[in-house]
């Protein structure tokens, strides 16, 4: 058989499921998935290799309809997985319906690239109503292959890659076969921070909130990591900070032991929290961070 590789993209609209399902093909946790919607900001790269065939999945922010600059860049970073992508990926869930966000979904329909439509969380939902929501898609989407999976418990996930690798095109691998992302270990580390952020925190603060790492000094026996927290305004750095730094304080030791098992070493970790007055809609601040 000739060496297969491509992109395959995954998109979707807010909480579907994307990053749980591309860290389930990939094999390694690495985008952050939480309860919350916006949770993704940054496309994201998982490359699973193997001796025939290597695929790069690519993680993104769900859709939505821009409401600051920060969000105009995500849905650019959505728009690049449309137009780079061998294979898409649409994840839908069984909460929402082929109604939800239409307009963007007719675009990615329109697209010429081949494309999967995964129904996700069928765990939530019982026999019934999966078929009917089936239905419903093949109404929609005429001719595209739909799967139902449960990203989480793993159901259905072989038989996606398996669809994967049958429509994926023939050719040279992208990157070197050992490679798992186009990240370095410090977007994981401060991704793992605004992880916790988003799980501690209430209402608009996690979405005012970007993570930005200063110093990362590996030593032999630990690694040292400075980081700041930005918020958008001058209130809600007590609300992070806490009562006598006490929500900061549960951040930090959180965050620190999911980096010392990420990274497999004693890590260092020092958290300092900074107004950057509504950077998300600021270019040169947006630029700092990496979104532009
Ligand atoms: N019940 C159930 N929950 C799931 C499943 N897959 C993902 N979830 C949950 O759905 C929530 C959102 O998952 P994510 O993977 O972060 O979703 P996302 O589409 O990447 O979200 P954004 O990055 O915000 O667009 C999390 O609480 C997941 O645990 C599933 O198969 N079943
Ligand atoms: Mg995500």
């Amino acid at each position: 058989m000739a060496h297969k590789s491509g992109f395959v993209n995954i998109l979707g609209n807010p909480n579907v499921g994307k990053s749980t399902l591309m860290n389930m093909l990939v094999g390694e946790r690495l985008s952050v998935i939480t309860a919350k919607a916006q949770t993704t900001r940054h496309r994201i790269m998982g490359i699973l290799s193997g001796d025939e065939y290597q695929i790069v999945y690519s993680d993104t922010p769900g859709i939505l309809n821009p409401k600051y600059k920060l969000q105009s860049a995500m849905m650019r970073s959505v728009d690049s997985a449309l137009d780079d992508a061998d294979l898409i990926i649409y994840v839908t869930d069984v909460v929402e319906t082929a109604e939800k966000n239409k307009e963007y979904l007719e675009r990615i329909l329109n697209s010429v690239v081949p494309k999967i439509i995964v129904i996700n969380k069928i765990d939530l939902s019982n026999q019934e109503a999966l078929e009917a929501l089936v239905g419903q898609w093949e109404k929609a989407a005429p001719g595209i292959a739909i799967l139902p999976v449960s990203a989480k418990n793993r159901f259905n996930i072989d038989p996606l890659f398996k669809m994967i690798l049958d429509l994926i095109p023939e050719g040279e691998p992208y990157f070197p076969k050992d490679q798992l992302t186009d990240r370095y270990e410090r977007f994981f580390v401060s991704e793992i921070i605004r992880g916790k952020i988003l799980e501690t925190y209430q209402e608009e603060i996690p979405y005012s909130v970007e993570v930005e790492i200063e110093s990362y000094k590996e030593e032999e026996k630990l690694v040292r990591i400075g980081t700041v927290i930005y918020v958008a305004r001058d209130t809600q750095k007590g609300i992070i900070i806490g009562h006598k730094g006490s929500k900061l304080k549960r951040v930090g030791t959180e965050a620190r032991k999911e980096m010392e098992s990420f990274l497999g070493k004693k890590v260092f970790l020092e958290i300092f929290v900074k107004v950057a007055r509504e950077w998300r809609d600021s270019p040169g601040m947006l630029k700092k961070f990496g979104y532009l």
